[in-house]
């Protein structure tokens, strides 16, 4: 497997990680997952927008310019000969000796490499069962960091009770996945966490909200309640890999009669739409 490491492409072996790289001592750092689909980066601008602004946040100066870094993750995926996959990206403040401030004199290192995937059809025609567990992460979510332990012991919890996801609840209130965010329809209305410092304002989510235009249905990006969100109609996650997926229990509640709900079918069906316009044939 080749690498893109800052400016170059090199073989996976040649990538040493020093023991003093802050990503791995402080979780001092940022990523993206970006969806391939035949061969096409899918919303592309909006992920290198997002690891931008995440670099903003944390004061993170990146190794190269976003054009530059499109340019090589392009070479990246045609080098790997893979069509449908996707690709990380992540982004640590370099190495330094171990002291909590900024470095001085430090450059970023910059990694992505690409795996291939497969659409997983069966949980998206099917639904999937989630697992509450409480929100325990730090406030600033909406920074894809790479501090993810609050979200990788709730994933945790779900696999173990034999769930796919983790919904995350703070303070009573449904934020989103541990990997995904997380929409609700009651009637007419569809429900979903604003965004804000609470959650990771999720690509597929916006797609989602695009889409939402084209349905009778009315957005209400307002917080709710996990007792609010048992009595929903419908329930779906959204994430990168998972696209638009139907949530058919909810710890050892059924939601609505156990199938897949009409809206969130139509939404699937938009988004399969806009991959047959995205994607050259
Ligand atoms: N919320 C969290 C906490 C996430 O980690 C993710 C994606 C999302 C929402 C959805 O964002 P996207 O729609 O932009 O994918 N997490 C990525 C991850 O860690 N693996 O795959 C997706």
């Amino acid at each position: 497997m080749n690498i893109l490491l800052n400016n170059r492409i090199v073989p996976r072996e040649s990538f040493i990680l020093d023991i003093e790289d802050r990503g791995f001592q402080f979780g001092d750092g940022i990523y993206e997952v970006i969806r391939i689909y035949d061969g096409v980066f899918f919303e592309w601008e909006a992920h290198l927008e997002r690891l931008v602004r995440s670099a903003k946040e944390l004061m993170l100066p990146l190794p190269a310019a976003i054009n530059t870094l499109h340019q090589n993750l392009q070479q990246l995926v045609k080098d790997s000969k893979i069509t449908d996959g996707s690709v990380y990206i992540q982004v640590t403040r370099g190495t330094a000796p171990r002291f909590h401030a900024f470095p001085e004199n430090t450059e970023a290192t910059l990694v992505a490499y690409v795996r291939e995937m497969q659409r997983p059809l069966e949980q998206m025609r099917s639904g999937i069962k989630v697992v509450t567990a409480e929100d325990i992460r730090w406030l600033r979510v909406d920074i894809k960091s790479l501090n993810l332990l609050g979200n990788v012991l709730a994933k945790q919890k779900a696999v173990e009770r034999g769930g796919a996801e983790a919904i995350l609840i703070r303070n009573g209130i449904v934020t989103e996945g541990s990997s995904s965010n997380l929409f609700a329809i009651k009637g007419k209305q569809c429900f979903t966490h604003p965004a804000n410092h609470l959650i990771l304002n999720g690509i597929t989510r916006q797609v989602v909200l695009r889409l939402l235009n084209n349905t009778d249905l009315t957005l209400q990006e307002t917080s709710f309640t996990l007792d609010e969100l048992l009595e929903m109609d419908e329930v779906f996650i959204t994430n990168t890999g998972l696209e638009v997926c139907p949530v058919i229990q909810i710890d050892d509640l059924v939601i609505g009669n156990g199938t897949p709900g009409i809206y969130t079918h139509q939404l699937q069906s938009a988004f399969e739409a806009l991959l047959g316009s995205v994607i050259p044939s």
